[in-house]
């Protein structure tokens, strides 16, 4: 039984309530209905010139979705919808997914066909697209629901009800705070026979996860991301700690909830077989303090050495992780092969202020150096913009960051109040300005008004960005990774690369390749004609290609700088060092013979003939292998660049144009084979 207040149109509390056993609907309740569309649809956010944003191929498939999938098989395979009812569950995100609005409108016919739209883990930043979807729902006629962290935090914390969540329960919108592991059953009946409330509140309501249905993935889905081996799971939710600027304690609370390792590994054997996935995100805020991961990582072992799933995954987890005996080994044996850290700061004023208290910057080198000795990437979150910070303040700490703590990887956030944490409430009660616009509240926009920063804090935050991935701090990871943990590291740094500085977008918030639709505008935006539309968009396209072929480059060089040689193509040339000390200058024969001895102790390795050896010695560029550079190249290009603008045309050899882009296709043929084998998050 659990307590429920429910919340009348007035936005006023009506009473505090008990919920009744679960509810199954009776022929009664159903009527004519004979068939039902139920809509998941994760809403996206509108970019700075109000489109829509989405793309073509996302990097990480929304647990929320799958979470509300997975409790809603549970509930039709319980018949508690009827026995005699057809229901259809559509998931959509619209991060990688146009949303049919017309369709959906039109779905819902008669009495027999009911469309129910649920507008899932919605954020601040994309709560004024849900709002709008919500809206063109509800004039169809549709029963909608909002929940997620923006509605949850924004109710957890307010003594009263928001005029924008008021706004849309008085047209009709049912606003759902809270998790609904133990209610979703209940709210589906309600809407089925359209007894839905205007809001539902569950935050007193933690469910228990132990036991409560996994979340279900669909392969047509996961094809969606860049790698659709990569799937999302919550093994557990909540953080005891209490920092200003978390929404998490305040929605999914302190206490900590986890769901049964023996369930995790089902749901994880189940993927891998049926959608071959083999690399995770597990969302849960802080892993390390996951009352039951040690059961988590033993079954993930058993998974990974009885069962041979080639199991990897990343996860979050706190600066005291490392502390925690056996967390870091029993981790890597389980299949990290990434630690999200929530370092925020490398300022202890910083991190007081924000009452982080738990992070000790003295023992970040040694966390650091914790997880880097098992060979797991290390990936640090980092914020921008706490009361005390200034423009130098910000620059030593970046630099410290980077020379001291060196991780191998940071996001950096812009600090943002975002309702349902600390830092919203404080503000709201001293009645200091925050930007109106919920749209820019992905901290990556500066939407209150720093004291020191002022119209700085977003270059400086930029600035971080371009600091840390600037080519000598990625070559400086980059020598330190193991032969383990180096893929992974110069993946991330495409991915984040591409996006930072080829679209503008914070990593998190991006994909592979944006997609627009011309009248897929935010209300209040001009619909451009066809014309003005697509000449846009086409220097936006040529721009774009422009720079991923840049970044494509840039990732290319570092590659030929750092990239480590295989242990057979380490040890033919220990071989050759050994031929040369013993007999001086090395004849073709010798060569071969360095491959011969590598051989027996790699037999797969392939000793080239002497032919061969020939050519590599004589026209190098067939050698790509010995080339630890495209600076010439480089050079040559703007040398030829410079030629062509002042129009010297005879200066540009034409039979080196050749050669060299030749020697560029080569190499880049080679970096992304090279990369293709990698790509595959978890491949080593
Ligand atoms: C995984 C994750 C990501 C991933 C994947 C996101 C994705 N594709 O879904 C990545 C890394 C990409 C990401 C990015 C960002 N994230 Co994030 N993320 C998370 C994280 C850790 C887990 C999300 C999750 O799966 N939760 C588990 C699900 C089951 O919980 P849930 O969504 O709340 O859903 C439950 C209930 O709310 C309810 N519910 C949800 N929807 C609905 C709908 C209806 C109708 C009903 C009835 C119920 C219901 O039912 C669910 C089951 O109980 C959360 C923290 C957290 N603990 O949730 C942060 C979190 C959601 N992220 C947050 C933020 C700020 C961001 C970024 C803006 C950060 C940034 N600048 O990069 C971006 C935004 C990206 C984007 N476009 O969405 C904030 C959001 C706070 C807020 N108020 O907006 C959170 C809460 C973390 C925090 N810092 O406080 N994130
Ligand atoms: S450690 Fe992370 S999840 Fe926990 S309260 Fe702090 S910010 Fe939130």
């Amino acid at each position: 039984m659990q307590t429920v207040v429910s919340i009348a149109a007035s936005g006023k509390p009506l009473s505090g309530s008990t919920l009744p056993a679960p509810r199954v609907l009776n022929a009664e309740d159903i009527g004519r209905l004979k068939r039902l569309h139920l809509y998941l649809i994760k809403p996206t956010q509108y970019d700075e010139d109000g489109y829509v944003v989405r793309h073509w191929r996302g990097v990480l498939p929304s647990n929320t979705l799958a979470c509300l999938a997975g409790l809603t098989e549970d509930v039709v395979a319980q018949k508690r919808l009827g026995e005699s009812i057809q229901v259809k569950v559509h998931v959509l995100d619209e991060t990688v997914d146009r949303v049919p609005v017309k369709r959906i409108c039109r779905s819902q016919r008669g009495g027999h066909t009911k469309t129910i739209v649920c507008l899932a883990g919605v954020q601040t930043n994309q709560f004024p697209r849900a709002a709008d979807l919500a809206r063109t729902f509800r004039r169809a006629g549709l029963t909608v629901m909002i929940g997620g962290f923006h509605v949850s935090g924004y109710l957890a914390l307010l003594p009263e009800i928001p005029p924008d969540i008021q706004q849309l329960m008085d047209e009709g919108v049912t606003i759902v705070k809270g998790e609904v592991e133990e209610t979703w059953g209940d709210l589906l009946c309600d809407a089925v026979s359209g007894r839905l409330k205007p809001l539902y509140d569950f935050i007193d309501h933690k469910p228990d996860l132990y036991e409560k249905p996994v979340p279900v993935i669909r392969t047509e889905y996961l094809r969606k991301f860049v790698a659709s081996n990569f799937g999302t799971l919550d093994c557990g939710r909540g953080c005891p700690f209490e920092c200003t600027f978390c929404t998490i304690i305040n929605v999914q609370g302190r206490k900590m909830r986890f769901r049964s390792a023996e369930h995790i590994a089902q749901a994880i054997r189940h993927n891998y077989q049926a959608h071959g996935i083999t690399f995770y995100f597990f969302t849960d805020d802080n892993f390390a303090r996951n009352k039951n991961w040690e059961a988590i990582f033993d079954a993930l072992i058993r998974l990974r050495e009885q069962e041979h799933i080639p199991l990897k995954f990343m996860m979050q987890v706190d600066v005291l992780s490392w502390k925690i005996k056996n967390f870091v080994s029993k981790a890597r044996r389980a299949g990290c092969n990434t630690v999200f850290i929530g370092m925020e700061s490398v300022n202890t004023d910083n991190l007081e202020a924000a009452g982080k208290n738990q992070n000790r910057v003295h023992e970040y080198s040694q966390l650091i150096e914790a997880y880097r000795s098992a060979e797991i990437s290390t990936h640090v979150g980092y914020i921008i913009g706490f009361p005390g910070d200034s423009v130098d303040s910000v620059r030593r700490d970046v630099a410290f960051l980077m020379q001291d703590v060196r991780p191998d990887h940071a996001s950096f956030f812009m600090l943002t109040p975002l309702p349902g944490s600390m830092d919203h409430l404080n503000m709201a009660n001293r009645g200091e300005w925050m930007h109106p616009d919920f749209n820019l509240y992905d901290s990556h926009h500066a939407v209150t008004i720093h004291p020191k920063l002022g119209d700085d804090w977003k270059e400086l935050y930029l600035e971080a960005w371009r600091s840390f991935y600037s080519a000598a701090n990625m070559k400086a990871v980059l020598l330190r990774s193991s032969m383990r943990t180096y893929w992974n590291n110069l993946t991330r740094f495409i991915w984040y690369k591409n996006s930072v500085a080829t679209e503008g977008r914070h990593p998190m918030m991006c994909g592979f390749f944006r997609l627009k639709g011309r009248k897929n505008r935010r209300p209040g935006y001009p619909i451009l004609s066809r014309w003005a539309y697509y000449t846009g968009r086409a220097k936006e396209i040529r721009a774009h290609l422009a720079g991923m072929a840049r970044v494509l480059l840039e990732m290319e060089e570092l590659w030929l700088q750092t990239r480590h040689p295989s242990a057979a193509e380490q040890r033919v040339v220990e071989e050759l060092a050994r031929i040369r000390a013993a007999y001086g200058r090395l004849k073709l024969a010798d060569l071969q013979l360095a491959y011969l001895r590598a051989k027996t102790q790699f037999p797969a390795l392939r000793v080239p003939s002497k032919l061969q050896l020939l050519w590599a010695r004589w026209v190098p560029l067939l050698a790509p292998r010995k080339v630890y550079t495209r600076a010439d190249l480089d050079w040559f290009w703007q040398a030829a660049r410079q030629h062509w603008n002042e129009r010297r045309w005879f200066r540009i050899p034409p039979h080196r144009v050749a050669l060299n882009l030749f020697r560029e296709a080569q190499l880049s043929l080679l970096f992304i084979l090279h990369f293709g084998r990698a790509r595959e998050p978890g491949i080593e």
